[in-house]
C-alpha cells in the first residue's frame, strides 16, 4: 500500500473516535517504546482512546518518557491487555514488521477481528498480515515514520513536548546517537524542527545515556575486556555472554544495549555479533559496516532479520553450542565481510 493511501486511511481513523491499541516488539527498545509514546499522545488529541502494549518490560532508561508509566506489559498484565484487544476498532504494530516478532502477544494478535495497522522501517513486511501498511526501510527508525505522519496531518503537534522527546529519543536510539542511518537529510530535518519547536534534545540525551548503573557500565567493559574474540580472518568480533556473566553484574533489562556496536569501532571489523543467553533460548545480535548484510545473515541461519546494518535472531540452543554454530556459520561468508 502507497504512502498516501496509507494517509487516507489514517487521516479517516482521526475522524471519529475509536478505540486504538498500540503493540510494539518483543524485547522493545528506544525506537518501539518512542515511536509508541508519541504516536499515542497525538492520537488522544485526537480524540482517540489509546492503549499501548508491550510484550515484556521495556528498559528502565525509557521510564522516565511522560505515559511510559501507563504502558500495558503483557506478561505481567495479561488480562487487562486481552481486555482491550478484545474491544479495539484498530491495532497498531509499531517497530516490528510480522506477527511472530510480538513475542507471547502473537497468538491473541492473530485471533483478532479488527485490523492490524502497521508501521515500520524493517525490512521484508509480513505483507498478507496488515490491513494498513506503512512500511519504509529507508527511514532511520519507526520514530521518524511517526514524525512525517504528525508533520502531514497536523503539524502544530510537533510543539507538542511529550511527542517532540518521545520522537527523538526513537530516533536518536535507532541510529546509536547518529552515528549509523543517518544519510538522508530528511532524519537531520526532522530533529532540526523538533528543536525549532522547543525540544531539548541534550536533555534527551542525557536521561537516556547518561543513566547507566555502576553494574551496567562494568558489564560493558567486562564484554570488552573479558569476552570478546576477534576473529580477523573473517572481520569479525563476537562478544559471549552467559547468564553467570549477566548475573554477576545484576543484569537489569536493557544493560546489554549498545554492546554489540563496540567491537565496530575496531579498524577492519565489518561484523559484530553479540550472543546472549537467555532463559529459554540464545539471542544474537548483529551489526555491520559497509554492504555487509546481517539481515540476510539473520534471516538465513538465525531465524531472524532486521535491517543491513542491525539485526537479531533467536535460536533454541545451549550457550555452548550457539557459539559453535555461529562459527561454523562464518567461513561461508568469508568473502562478503573481506571485500
Ligand atoms: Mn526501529
Amino acid at each position: 500500500m502507497n504512502r498516501s493511501l496509507f494517509l487516507d486511511a489514517f487521516l479517516k481513523i482521526l475522524e471519529i473516535p475509536h478505540k486504538l491499541v498500540l503493540t510494539i516488539h518483543t524485547n522493545p527498545d528506544g525506537d518501539a517504546v518512542g515511536s509508541a509514546l508519541a504516536l499515542a499522545a497525538f492520537l488522544r488529541v485526537h480524540n482517540q482512546e489509546v492503549t499501548i502494549v508491550s510484550p515484556n518490560k521495556f528498559p528502565e532508561f525509557l521510564s522516565w518518557l511522560k505515559g511510559a508509566d501507563h504502558i500495558l506489559i503483557f506478561d505481567q498484565q495479561a488480562k487487562e491487555v486481552k481486555a482491550r484487544l478484545q474491544t479495539a476498532d484498530y491495532v497498531f504494530c509499531l517497530d516490528y514488521n510480522g506477527v511472530s516478532r510480538s513475542g507471547a502477544l502473537q497468538e491473541d494478535l492473530l485471533k483478532l477481528n479488527c485490523p492490524l495497522v502497521l508501521i515500520d522501517h524493517h525490512r521484508e513486511p509480513e505483507t498478507d498480515s496488515f490491513k494498513l501498511m506503512y512500511s519504509n526501510i529507508s527511514v532511520s527508525s519507526t520514530a521518524e515514520m511517526i514524525y512525517e505522519l504528525i508533520a502531514e496531518t497536523d503539524v502544530e503537534q510537533l510543539k507538542n513536548q511529550e511527542i517532540a522527546e518521545a520522537l527523538f529519543a526513537g530516533i536518536m536510539t535507532d541510529t546509536g546517537s547518529f552515528s549509523h542511518s543517518i544519510n538522508r537529510a530528511e532524519t537531520f530535518n526532522a530533529v532540526a524542527r523538533l528543536i525549532e519547536n522547543g525540544l531539548d534534545a541534550v536533555h534527551v540525551h542525557q536521561q537516556i545515556y547518561d543513566t547507566f548503573s555502576e553494574n551496567r557500565l562494568r558489564l560493558l567493559g567486562y564484554s570488552i575486556s573479558n569476552r570478546m574474540q576477534v576473529f580477523n580472518e573473517f572481520s569479525t568480533a563476537v562478544i559471549t555472554l552467559s547468564k553467570d556473566d549477566l548475573n554477576r553484574f545484576n543484569f537489569q533489562i536493557g544493560d546489554t544495549e549498545g554492546i554489540v556496536n563496540y567491537p565496530l569501532s575496531i579498524h577492519n571489523i565489518m561484523m559484530s555479533v553479540l550472543i546472549t543467553e537467555k532463559s529459554d533460548q540464545i539471542r544474537f545480535s548483529f551489526r555491520s559496516k559497509g554492504n555487509f548484510s546481517v539481515h540476510e545473515l539473520a534471516k538465513n541461519h538465525f531465524n531472524g532479520g532486521g535491517h543491513n546494518n542491525a539485526a537479531g535472531g533467536n535460536l533454541k540452543l545451549s550457550f555452548k553450542e550457539a557459539i559453535d554454530y555461529l562459527i561454523k556459520v562464518l567461513p561461508f561468508y568469508k568473502n562478503q565481510l573481506n571485500s
